[in-house]
């Protein structure tokens, strides 16, 4: 249960504090402590930190896995829709707005469709899918559920492979971080690339690309076996992107490589400061990044790994604690896990 709080709180977090720079090119190290430092001043009550699209759509799957006590494509669709409608201004991707547009309509007979018609058929590859994941991972005690749910929950805005097998991944690292894998990251890495070898070997996803999450992981061991790895190496090994493919294998690598501490970052900073203060200096996606690091961060400290100054100025993630006691309270009750 802790580990559940952790991971959807810092998962809020990673959205609220990495909004500060998404789409930087580059990001000195001292402007991110400089803007972290500044979480606690924000805490005392001079102000709050936004949440953006990627809690906003992961707010609607726990809303709709708490409401319909499974899993509901009509409802989770009309949720995301409702939200947008809502809140249009949280920064959503310029081809998912068609999506939510369309998921509006009450004539609508099929809530895949407007996905598969993103992009002259092709579908969206964004990490839109991948950035609200977590959830399933969380609610779902088997890990074949995690896949099969992430997957069709991804798929509402994106039926490209590249889209949806990147949500796969992401809440397999969470759900794999929160049942202790990360204690031995060597297993932890190579278990998600057999996983992926599974997920990949599929004849929609070789249409679209070899194998490439496995490629990708392939890269984050090198990464991990190496003793010093500079920002330039991470960003050109694996990106920091907007796609799914060069956005979830970084944030794993992410956690990975700050699970011990490292000589730029303040030796006050616990493992999952030290995280998300890696994720913002990548630049590029960071709001994205470090929201998705951060859930599978947060599932290996717990809420106790959380500072509590950060929670207090970011928006929605109190109701984060209370979103991921109640999805633990739901989903594993033993007569749900029958
Ligand atoms: N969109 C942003 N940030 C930039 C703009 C912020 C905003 N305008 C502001 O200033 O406030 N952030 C958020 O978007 C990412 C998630 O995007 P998602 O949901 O995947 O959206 P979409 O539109 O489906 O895909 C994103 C872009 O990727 C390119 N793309 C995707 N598939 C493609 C394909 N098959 N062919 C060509 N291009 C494709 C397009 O450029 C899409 O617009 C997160 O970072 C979230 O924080
Ligand atoms: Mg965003
Ligand atoms: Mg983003």
């Amino acid at each position: 249960m802790m580990g559940s709080e952790g991971a959807l709180v810092a998962a809020v977090l990673g959205d609220c504090v990495g909004g500060e720079f998404e789409g930087a090119e580059e990001v000195p190290l001292d402007s991110v402590l400089k803007h972290l430092d500044s979480l606690d001043e924000e805490a005392k009550g001079s102000g709050i930190l936004e949440y953006s699209d990627d809690t906003a759509m992961a707010r609607c799957v726990v809303q709709s896995l708490l409401t319909r006590a499974g899993f509901d494509e009509q409802d989770m669709a009309r949720r995301f829709a409702k939200e947008y409608s809502a809140s249009p201004g949280r920064g959503y991707g310029s081809g998912v707005i068609q999506v939510l547009k369309k998921l509006s309509s009450p004539q609508l007979r099929d809530v895949y469709q407007p996905a598969r018609d993103q992009f002259n058929g092709r579908g969206s590859f964004g990490n839109g899918g991948a950035m609200r994941a977590s959830p399933f991972a969380l609610a779902f005690p088997d890990l074949s559920d995690v896949k099969r749910f992430a997957r069709l929950g991804a798929m509402l805005t994106h039926s490209c492979s590249l889209g949806y097998n990147g949500a796969i991944l992401q809440a397999m690292a969470v759900h794999l971080s929160l049942h202790g894998a990360l204690e031995l990251p060597q297993q932890f890495i190579s278990r998600l690339i057999s996983e992926m070898e599974e997920v990949e070997d599929d004849e929609l996803t070789r249409m679209d690309a070899d194998k490439p999450f496995c490629e990708r992981l392939h890269r984050v061991r090198d990464l991990m076996g190496r003793n010093k790895v500079s920002i330039e190496e991470v960003i050109s090994e694996l990106g920091n992107g907007i796609a799914a493919l060069h956005s979830v294998p970084t944030a794993i690598f992410c956690v990975l490589h700050c699970l011990q501490p490292r000589d730029c970052l303040p030796v006050s900073y616990g493992g999952l400061e030290r995280t998300l203060a890696y994720c913002l200096a990548l630049g590029g996606d960071t709001d994205t990044i470090a929201c998705m690091a951060g859930a599978i961060a947060g599932a290996h400290y717990g809420i106790e790994g959380v500072p509590q100054a950060w929670i207090r100025c970011c928006e929605g993630a109190e109701d984060a604690v209370m979103s991921a006691e109640r999805l633990y309270m739901l989903y594993h009750r033993p007569q749900h896990m029958n």
